[in-house]
Order: C-alpha cells, then structure tokens, then sequence
C-alpha cells in the first residue's frame, strides 16, 4: 500500500528545470550555448545589494517577515517617493477589534488599496488568500497607505444593511502631510439611517434631531458631506430664510475637483449611499438652515457668529 496520494503522480517535473539541467549539461561538456529558460538577469547582483544582504545576515535578519513587506522598507519606499517625485505618503495600519456579537469585516470605503484589506470577507484578495471574517473577541489589522487627502468612509461589510443601519460606519478623513483638523472651521455631517433593519429614520451624525451647526462669521468652513444611509438618496438644501444660498465645491468622493468644477453654485445636493461631498463655505452673521428630504425630513439649524 502506497502511503503517496493518487494526484502526487499528477504532478510533473518544471520543463523550465529540466531545460536549464540540460543547459548546464551542455556547457560543462563545452558546448557553447544560451540558456533561455529560466528569467534571470545576466549580470551579477550589484554590490551595494550584495553588501546590504550580507549585512543583514549578520544582523539576524533571517527569518520571516510579513507578507507585505517590512515597515522599514515602505518607510523607505516612500521617502523615496518624497526625495525623487515629490509626493508624499504614509503607510498606516488600522486595527479592527470586534466586540460585538457578530462576525463582521471593515471596507475601506473610496480608498485605493491592496485587495485583501479591502473588508469583504471571502471575495476580496487574491487567490486562495482571502480577507477573512472576523469573528467575535477576534481582531484584524488592515495595512494601506491612503493614496491622497480628502473625506472617505469605512463601514461594516457583512449583513450591510443590518450592520451598517446599527451604527457601523464612519468618516475617514486623510489630510495633507503637516495639517492639523480643525474643528472648528472643518465639519463632518455623515447621514445614515438610525437603528437596524428596514427603512428607518434618517439622521445626522447619529441623532434624528441634530444639534445646531456653529459656524464663525466670514470665515471659511469646509462641509464634508457623507451618505451613508443603506438605500436612500438625500436631499440636502442650505436655505437663509427661503432663499437658496451657494457654496463652492471642493471635492467628490475623496478626489479635489479640478478649479473648471470648483465654481459657485446653488447649496443643494441630492445624493446616494456611499458618496461624499466637501464644500466651501463663509456666511455672515445670521442664522440658516439645512433642510434635509429623506425617508424622514429634518432640519439642522445653522448659526453663524
Ligand atoms: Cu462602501
């Protein structure tokens, strides 16, 4: 009795190794020939990897790394982004602890990044590798590197609409390298559906009757608008009495608008999960309001000082 498996007879030896054996054959018997097979350079490895290789070894670094590269080399990688092509980024590790009762995943929501982290279980990755559920009391590190500033989402990607309506979901606000957020004059109004299942209430920033925007007179404010309700397109209107007022429009989906797009026009946006606005806005002193057409109506008042 053989203690092999059947399909171990399937495999066959790499015709790649055996035209390479056959090449060196070859040459040791002094045959003048080129061998094709295998993709390898025909120089030697430059000196300064030599150097760093054998370096390392005597450092101890033998072992495995992570997958996707050590945190020292994309440190480096993007220093020399910086240095050569004057683009900044940062690598960044986010992760995901899940307390509640239920298996979930966390999508990136607009960001440009590797598959596997992306948050939707069974699907994204590649190959045989892909993103796993976290189960409950389990925890899941997502490695990316945001690609650019501007307003994202993150939210819950398994059971979504239960998921999602119960609460899990947020703004995902990357900013230039060296800014600081500023409360005060940069505002995040994330709408969603308040409470799971179904069609429920429409709300801001998790409350059906939201508190009043404060704004500062004659300053500018950035608006960053997020739908993440689970079906529902909303219609936001900023209105000073009846009147319409105008804001300027910064950027759509995480992405700045070219200047052509970025022009003054009527406050008003209708639009469906998933999608972000940012606009500009400076007021005078007065008070204003943000009526909000949903499944459930609401207004926010907005008062400047
Ligand atoms: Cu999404």
């Amino acid at each position: 009795m053989s203690f092999l498996a059947d399909r171990l007879a399937r495999v066959k030896p790499s015709p790649t190794m055996a035209i390479t054996a056959l090449a060196t054959e070859l040459k040791a018997a002094g045959r003048d020939v080129i061998a094709l097979s295998q993709g390898e350079p025909d120089f030697d490895t430059p000196a300064n990897i030599r150097e760093a290789g054998i370096r390392a070894i005597q450092n101890g670094e033998t072992r495995y790394t992570v997958f996707d590269g050590r945190i020292e080399l994309k440190r480096a990688i993007c220093g020399k982004f910086k240095r050569e092509n004057g683009l900044d980024y940062e690598p960044t590790q986010i992760t995901v602890v899940n307390r509640t009762a239920s298996p979930t995943a966390v999508h990136w929501h607009g960001i440009e990044l590797e598959s596997y982290f992306d948050g939707v279980a069974g699907f994204s990755g590649q190959g045989s590798r892909t993103t796993p559920l976290i189960v409950p009391t389990d925890s899941f590190a997502a490695r990316f590197t945001p690609p650019r500033a501007g307003t994202f989402i993150y939210h819950a990607h398994v059971d979504d609409l239960r998921q999602i309506a119960l609460g899990l979901y947020g703004p995902l606000l990357v900013l230039e390298p060296g800014e600081t957020y500023d409360p005060a004059t940069d505002h995040v109004l994330v709408f969603s559906q308040l409470g799971g299942g179904g069609q429920g209430v429409v709300g801001l920033n998790g409350a059906a009757s939201p508190p009043p925007l404060e704004l500062r007179a004659g300053v500018s404010h950035r608006l960053r608008f997020i739908n993440i309700g689970i079906q529902d397109l909303i219609d936001v209107r900023l209105l000073g009495d009846s009147t319409l007022l105008t804001w300027r429009p910064l950027a759509k989906d995480g992405r700045d608008l070219e200047p052509y797009h970025a022009t003054r026009r009527p406050a008003t946006i209708l639009f469906g999960p998933g999608e972000t606005y940012d606009f500009e806005l400076s007021l005078p002193r007065g008070d204003y309001r943000l009526k909000v057409d949903a499944f459930s109506d609401f207004e926010v008042m907005v008062r400047v000082r």
